[in-house]
Parts: structure tokens; sequence; C-alpha cells
């Protein structure tokens, strides 16, 4: 990020059509309620509140699949969000206050427009219990959390029932970290994708730190913007109960600030996704706090000075 991308933005977006559970439209008031804002500000960060993002009306037809719902809500919040990262990262460093992370194949899709408008390729760290890698014929949930990489990734079946993605995203391009929820459609879509898969097997044999300084590395070789999207269930539900879909086994409240100061030690990081928190779960706002103190860490909070390593 250069100097004309030190200040943040953060973006609203209330989306719960992707899940079977009512209550992430909460999540951008929490974080707010969490003192996100003001936790950046006092880093020395100059932060705007962009406000509430509000989806676009979107046609559809009914899909095959009956187990899909809210697909033309869905899609409308997509093409929403597309216009709006793109919008709001031009000037700044914009957080996504989710919502469900049906809406990263919004922001995902805007900051890959924006990516390209400054002729450099797009990262993706993907933070996340799951893979998030259904279409819309292999979802069994029908939940559209579950489908926002294949639509990112320009797997087929998502012509005419979302937005027509105008800039995709390499799959070799994404990391994620944190695995331990897979269906068998998504196992086999990952095979052989290219993208780096980091299990918390992986992460109990070897750690964080290597997998992750090796994709920052190649990012920062490519000259390439890195968005992060950071799924609450990522984090073990002893520390982060705020959440539709726990996933026992998750990243420790250490392996996540860890992660924090590495990608702000990188300087690369472009943009945030902060998903699927659900307040009306959460306990006395805790899962809301430690999201925000997640993000703190990423802008700059940190415990000691100490000389940054180059990637
Ligand atoms: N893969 C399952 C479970 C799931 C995905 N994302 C979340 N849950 N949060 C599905 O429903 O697609
Ligand atoms: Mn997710
Ligand atoms: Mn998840």
């Amino acid at each position: 990020a250069g100097e004309f991308h030190e200040g943040c933005v953060l973006v609203g977006a209330p989306v719960q059509s992707g899940t079977d559970r009512l209550g992430c439209d909460m999540g951008p008031s929490a974080y707010r309620a969490a003192g996100l804002g003001q936790a950046i500000r006092d880093l020395g960060i100059a932060v705007e509140d962009a406000g509430t993002v509000a989806p676009t009306p979107f046609a559809v037809r009914p899909h095959p699949n009956p187990a899909v719902h809210h697909l033309a809500e869905t899609a409308g919040w997509t093409l929403a969000l597309t216009e709006a990262a793109y919008r709001h990262s031009e000037a700044a460093r914009p957080i996504f206050l989710g919502g469900d992370h049906s809406l990263s194949a919004g922001t995902v899709a805007g900051m890959s427009l924006r990516a390209r408008a400054e002729g450099r390729p797009l990262f993706l760290l993907w933070l996340d219990a799951h893979a998030d890698l259904h279409t819309l014929d292999t979802t069994t949930s029908g939940n559209l959390h579950g489908v926002p990489l294949a639509y990112l990734t320009g797997r087929p079946g998502f012509a005419g029932y979302f937005p027509p993605l105008d800039a995709g995203l390499d799959p070799a391009r994404i990391c994620m970290i944190g695995l331990r929820s897979v269906d068998p459609a998504e196992r086999a879509l990952l095979a052989g994708s290219g993208t780096r898969v980091h299990d918390m097997r992986d992460i109990d044999e070897t750690g964080i730190v290597a997998p992750l300084r090796d994709f920052l590395g190649e990012v920062a070789a490519a000259d390439g913007l890195l968005h992060v999207s950071l799924d609450v269930d990522f984090l073990d539900p002893g520390i982060a109960p705020g959440v539709g879909t726990t996933v026992p086994g998750g990243a420790t409240f250490r392996e996540a600030h860890l992660i924090m100061e590495l990608l702000h030690d990188s300087g690369l990081v472009r943009s945030l996704d902060l998903v699927e928190l659900n307040p009306f779960l959460d306990e006395r706002g805790r899962t809301a706090l430690l999201m925000a103190d997640l993000a703190a860490s990423l802008f700059g909070r940190r415990i000691l000075d100490r000389p940054t390593r180059s990637f």
C-alpha cells in the first residue's frame, strides 16, 4: 500500500441472505460498538466510516437446485458490493464489515477490478474453517455463503444467476488457511486448482509462519494487491462463539494475532473482509471485540517495536 492508501474506510455490508440463520445483519453495528474504527485511529491511521451498503435489485430465474435460497438477494448484494469495493479502494484501504461470507463474492470481485485498473495481480488470503467453494449445483445446504470462491474463480453454473464476473481470480493466487470442514465436491475442485491449501493438520505439523511467509513472498515478488478475508469460524469457537457455524479445533488467539502481525509487516494488505459474525449468538460482544482486536493488529498494533523483515 502506497502513501495514497494509508487511510482506512469502513464499509458496512449487513448481508445475511447467504445463511439460514438470522443475525449477521447486526455485524456492522457490533463492530462499530466494539470500537473498531477508534482502535485503528489510535494507531495514527485516518479512518472514515462510509456507512452501510444496500443491495442492488437483481432479477434471476429460479435455480434448478431446490436447496438454493435467497439467490436474487445475494446476487443483488454481489452487484452492489462489487461497485462499492471498487469505488472505496481507490484512495483508501477498505474494511468490509459483514455480514455473511457471500459478501466476498462482491468485495473480491470489486478488488479484482481495482487490481486490474492498477495493472497488478490480485491475491487472496482466505482464513476460514471452510473452503466456500461450492457451485450453485453442488451445494446441498443451499446457503450461498458456501459459494463465493467458486464464483470468483469462474467455475461454471453462475451465468444468469450471479452478476457477470468482469475480472475473475486465478485460483493459484489464493491461499487458504484454517480448513477443517470441506465437502467432497469442494475437495474435488481444490485438487489440482493450484490454490495453496493449509488445513488445520498442516498448521499443527508446521505452524502458520512458514506457509504464510512463503505466500507473502509470492505476492511481493509479483507486486500484487492482497485482499484478506477473515471468517469468524477460522478462530476456535472457545474464543469466538459469535458465529452460526462453529467448528471445533480452530485457530488460537496467538496464531490469529501472529498472522495479523505478519500481514502488517508485509505492507501488502490492501483490503479486508470481516465476515460471519453473528452478534445474536455472541457472548457480551467478545467475538466482535476479538475481531476488532485482530483488525487492529493487522493495521499495526504491536507489543514491541522490532525490525520488520522484507518479503
Ligand atoms: N460447506 C457447507 C458448510 C459451510 C460453508 N460455509 C459455511 N458453512 N459457513 C455449506 O453449507 O456449503
Ligand atoms: Mn466462510
Ligand atoms: Mn467458515
